[in-house]
């Protein structure tokens, strides 16, 4: 492989929350790394993956979505998203298919102005509207910023995300890659997991208690399963998993910012706690592919989304950002 026949750079994902960003990234790699759900703000820290073909390698940012930020934790979310404009050599910028332009998209534009940097607009969601509407869509976009190119897609349904890569390709400079080709994530097996029960707490629980939670992993340690022994729960299903040697032994803490919703998260005895417990480590399963042994506790520690040691100690620093 020469220099000169292989292309490689940083590629930032950004726009306002929910649209799709982390969903995008996930069908792009073929592997689900960043959580996913329908409410807002999902996504806190920059996450980022690789993808290498025989022609390319694209480093992609997932960034927490922009927003008006009610907290320190929105503050740190939105700078996170904000610093990558500066790091990257592309930007993606994600939207909803709609006419509806506010003051968040005007301040996302006058940012990626200041940013000088490629841009490709990708209207995402584009299998929940009328095709025919695109084009006007598209146009008040297009009054908006003088982007290089505006891909539609719909990354849940993974309609023409492979248009986007096109789009990326022709885009990136040469360059050697910055990783081996298996590299896929800069995030570790824990920061993993405990997104993974984050995940699956924002999508059991409603109203405003999602957005109060963080996920501290108290210990998380691989052992060998004794020979011949059965399951843990006694299922004795050990078949089903690709490294049926292995169990992993997780406790974690689901932090909270009120004792109200300590309640709500715990649940009618205990169901729901039980609920998010049991999806968690079925998606830790299918992450680590061995068995998990997962314990789940609630801890209160009030107002935690304002208190930047708090913060940091629950992985949002941005002197330390992952
Ligand atoms: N109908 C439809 N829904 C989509 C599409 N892409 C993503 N979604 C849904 O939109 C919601 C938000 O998706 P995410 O990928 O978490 O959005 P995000 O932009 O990363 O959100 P934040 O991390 O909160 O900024 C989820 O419920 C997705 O399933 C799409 O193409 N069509
Ligand atoms: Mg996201």
């Amino acid at each position: 492989m020469t220099k000169n026949s292989f292309k490689s750079g940083f590629v930032g994902i950004v726009g306002r929350p929910n649209v799709g960003k982390s969903t995008l990234m996930n069908h792009l790699i073929g592997q689900k790394i960043a959580i996913t759900s329908g409410k807002p703000q999902t996504t806190r820290n920059r996450i980022q993956t690789v993808y290498t073909d025989e022609s390319c390698q694209i480093i992609f940012l997932d960034t927490p979505g922009i927003h008006r930020a009610k907290n320190r934790l929105g503050e740190y979310m939105d700078e996170v998203a904000l610093t990558v404009l500066s790091e990257v050599d592309l930007i993606l910028w994600l939207v909803e298919p709609s006419d509806f332009s506010g003051e968040g998209e005007k301040y996302i534009a006058r940012q990626l102005k200041l940013a000088r940097k490629p841009v490709i607009l990708v209207m995402n969601k584009i299998d929940t509207v009328d095709r025919k509407e695109l084009p006007r869509f598209m146009e008040l976009y297009r009054k908006l910023y003088p982007f290089d190119e505006i891909v539609p897609v719909s990354a849940l349904r993974n309609v023409n995300t492979d248009n986007v890569l096109e789009a990326v390709k022709a885009r990136l400079p040469e360059g050697y890659p910055f990783y081996d080709e298996d590299t896929v994530t800069d995030q570790t097996m824990r920061q993993i997991a405990g997104e993974i029960i984050r995940e699956k707490a924002l999508r059991c629980l409603n109203d405003e208690v999602p957005h109060g939670i963080a996920v501290e992993i108290c210990s998380m340690k691989e052992r060998q399963k004794k020979k011949g022994s059965a399951s843990v729960d006694g299922s004795a299903e050990d078949h089903k998993y690709e490294d049926p040697d292995t169990l992993w032994d997780i406790e974690a803490n689901l932090i909270t910012e009120k004792d109200s919703h300590k309640g709500i998260i715990i649940g009618r005895g205990g169901s729901m706690l039980k609920k998010i417990g049991i999806q968690a480590r079925r998606g830790i399963e299918e992450m680590t592919g061995a068995q998990v042994n997962l314990k789940l506790f609630v801890k209160v520690r009030p107002d935690w989304r304002d208190n930047p040691q708090l913060m940091r100690t629950l992985g949002y620093d941005l002197k330390n950002r992952r």
